[in-house]
């Protein structure tokens, strides 16, 4: 005791004593408070009283945290009896067993109880200023007219629907409307060709699709129902076509085509949800492999729906209120977690953009943060860069004091563009989310919040885990890396809830995969460091991890040394006699920028010397390059660029996800004339 002993100093020993116990219970009882405000499942969880302590339980007892986190933020038919059932060896992924939900009654149906005309829905149309609201009574009619409408045609529980439709209400009604009657949807990005549609429409078994008769983006009419029309003709077992109007311009019809609004009409606006179990398949959704064919992932119920929900709520600090702007299309799966299933799940108000962000201009995005009060936007950083290369007027001419959070999410944002995201968009006041995550695990997974308020957030970097997530490095043995300042293979140490469950029609793609790379952990595919405070920090594909003598380098280390003048650029490894592989670079030049090839290499060539080695410098630096070959969610196509540096244009694989294919050929030009 720091008293000295004496007769007089029992007293004082006393009441301090009682002091400090008052103390410590005021305080202890302030933080259970501040805890189960913030997550009001806390109270119920042994020994948690902050922040940091929830986040331990929430990883060392994972089922308690999901049980509690299930029973208060989902509304079951039929509770669960096992929280979880799963061997990620084997692949064998089941949550919330023996439960019974209907997800689009989750989206909708208790949220219309409580507050029927409260905005869901906000449409920003590709039309600038001509936005549409859609109320929670009127989402759930349209939700229940066309799941009338499905099931008078005869869609069934465990049918899978394709959506070929633009970012819209009426898209975002189909999925709930395949959600209430018990089928799954298979949401396909507007813009792929007929013969990339076809060959998903046929993989996922498709009897039925529905889609618009045309497209507007950017000011620009696509002809999606012409492009259905052709996709159809390989696809035989598509029966029906259900076709909205998105323009006023009449389509062909033919005896396969329903007008999906007028026979809307008709039917009732009361549709009897299905009971679904848990791991029901909610929806496919296909992403690119970097070989072979499309990999249709599968999503379930419960565990999907309640992943999404709890990571909008915590990561993006979502309030009832708020209005949320993700600008992803609906064709990814950052449009389904974060334009639909998680607001939704949470009544929120949610933006759905139809645009691209420099159409009418490059103030699109703030002038639409003004005009709709846009709490959260969560964008991707190559959106993000292309607007930086148009300078700080865009921004500055709109109002955008309504905006509390920045999200990225997509690809690694290079520091350059995530400190202008925060210092001029979000005049340094709002914290940037740079999320780390895949269609594979169906919500956020890594990002800097939630954490305490004034947590430090490092740029570029996704920092924390996210509630009962384990990130493990692996070594090139594949042994686990504990300790920090460490890189590796990126791995989850263990399941939870909104994990994909398998690839349709090929669990053993899943397995080999996902699962055995790394027995009992989920391999994520990417590289990543972990810094020496155990920030994680995202490296990259590891397929294009480059290795030079020795030395492994993530593309994205590389490539966040830009100088002024550069606006993006892309690594790649080739083949090199001595080091076995060197680092070629194709670098894009900001608008109307003036440099001499050569003093830019000098420079580019100083700074990776300086933040990496001189072994990471670029071998050969193809500057000039108009823009990169890009997926249509915006990632850059490395192994794209590595076909054309190889010169083996007939390797290149699976090109249906290219954005714009010309992007190659002008690459292709050009390092030829280099
Ligand atoms: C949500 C989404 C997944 C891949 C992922 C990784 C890259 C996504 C990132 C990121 C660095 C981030 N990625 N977010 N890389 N930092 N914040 O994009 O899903 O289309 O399946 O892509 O995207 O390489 O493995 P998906």
């Amino acid at each position: 005791m720091w008293l000295p002993c004496g007769g007089t100093s029992n007293y004082i020993v006393t009441h301090f004593r009682r002091r400090l116990f008052k103390a410590y219970f005021r305080d202890l009882g302030r933080r259970r408070c501040n805890v189960a405000a913030f997550m009001p499942e806390a109270a119920g969880f042994d020994g948690v009283s902050d922040r940091s302590a929830l986040q331990e339980f929430s990883v060392s007892n994972s089922e308690s945290f999901w049980a509690a986190v299930a029973r208060q933020r989902l509304s079951w038919i039929r509770p669960f009896h096992t929280v979880q059932d799963c061997d990620l060896s084997r692949g064998e992924i089941k949550w919330f067993v023996g439960g019974q939900l209907n997800v689009s009654v989750n989206c909708l149906d208790r949220h219309v109880h409580t507050c029927p005309e409260r905005v869901a829905l906000i449409w920003e149309r590709d039309e600038s200023g001509s936005e549409v609201k859609v109320t929670y009574r009127s989402l759930l009619e349209m939700t229940c007219r066309l799941g009338n409408l499905l099931r008078r045609h005869g869609v069934k529980r465990g049918d899978c629907v394709t959506i070929y439709m633009p970012t819209c209400p009426l898209a975002v009604a189909s999925m709930l409307a395949c959600a209430r009657i018990g089928a799954a949807h298979n949401v396909v990005f507007a813009g792929f060709s007929a013969e990339a549609l076809a060959e998903r429409i046929r993989d996922a078994q498709s009897g039925t699709v529905i889609t618009v008769n045309q497209g507007v983006r950017g000011g620009k009419v696509t002809e999606l129902k012409k492009t259905v029309d052709t996709a159809v003709q390989s696809c035989p077992a598509v029966q029906q076509v259900f076709v909205a109007m998105r323009t006023e311009n009449p389509v062909a019809m033919t005896a396969r085509d329903v007008a999906m609004e007028e026979e809307m009409l008709k039917e009732d606006v009361v549709c009897e949800p299905a009971a679904m179990d848990s791991e029901d398949v909610l929806f496919l959704l296909y992403t690119s492999g970097s070989t072979g064919k499309p990999k249709g992932l599968v999503h379930t119920q419960a565990g999907y729906l309640l992943y999404a929900a709890l990571t909008h709520r915590y990561v993006f600090s979502y309030h009832d209120g708020d209005v949320f702007g993700c600008v992803a299309d609906i064709g990814w799966i950052t449009g389904h977690s974060y334009s639909v299933y998680g607001p939704l799940a949470n009544g929120g108000t949610t933006v759905l953009f139809e645009s691209t962000p420099i159409y009418p201009d490059p103030g699109r995005y703030w002038e639409m943060v003004q005009r709709l009060k846009i709490n959260q936007f969560y964008g991707a950083p190559t959106a993000i860069r292309l607007l930086l290369k148009y300078g700080d007027e865009w921004v500055h001419k709109y109002d955008r004091s309504t905006l509390k959070t920045l999200g990225s999410v997509g690809e690694p944002i290079n520091t350059e563009a995530w400190e202008w995201y925060h210092r001029v968009v979000g005049d340094g006041r709002c914290p940037v989310v740079d999320t780390w995550w895949q269609t594979e695990t169906g919500g956020i997974c890594i990002s800097p919040r939630p954490s305490d308020a004034d947590a430090e957030i490092v740029p570029g970097m996704a920092m924390r885990p996210f509630f009962s997530i384990k990130p493990t490095l692996m070594d090139t043995e594949g042994k686990v890396l504990t300790s920090n300042d460490v890189s590796g293979a990126l791995c989850i140490a263990q399941p939870w809830p909104g994990m994909a469950r398998t690839i349709h029609n090929n669990h053993q793609r899943f397995i080999e995969t996902y699962c055995r790379p790394h027995p009992g952990y989920f391999f994520t595919g990417d590289g990543a460091y972990r810094s020496k405070e155990g920030y994680y920090q995202i490296t990259g594909r590891l397929d294009d991890v480059i290795n030079v003598s020795g030395h492994r380098i993530g593309t994205a280390e590389i490539e966040d040394n830009q100088c002024a003048a550069v606006a993006e650029s892309a690594v790649i490894g080739y083949s090199h006699d001595l080091k076995g592989q060197g680092v070629y670079a194709f670098v894009v030049l900001k608008n109307d920028v003036e440099v001499q090839g050569a003093a830019l290499c000098q420079q580019l060539n100083n700074m990776v010397s300086k933040k990496i080695a001189k072994y990471a410098c670029p071998d050969f630096i193809q500057v000039f390059v108009q823009r990169l070959p890009k997926t249509r969610s915006g990632k850059i196509m490395r192994r794209v660029l590595r076909k054309v540096v190889e010169r083996d244009l007939d390797g290149v694989g699976d090109l249906s996800t290219l954005d714009d294919p010309t992007a190659v050929q002008e690459i292709i030009q050009e390092s030829r004339t280099e």
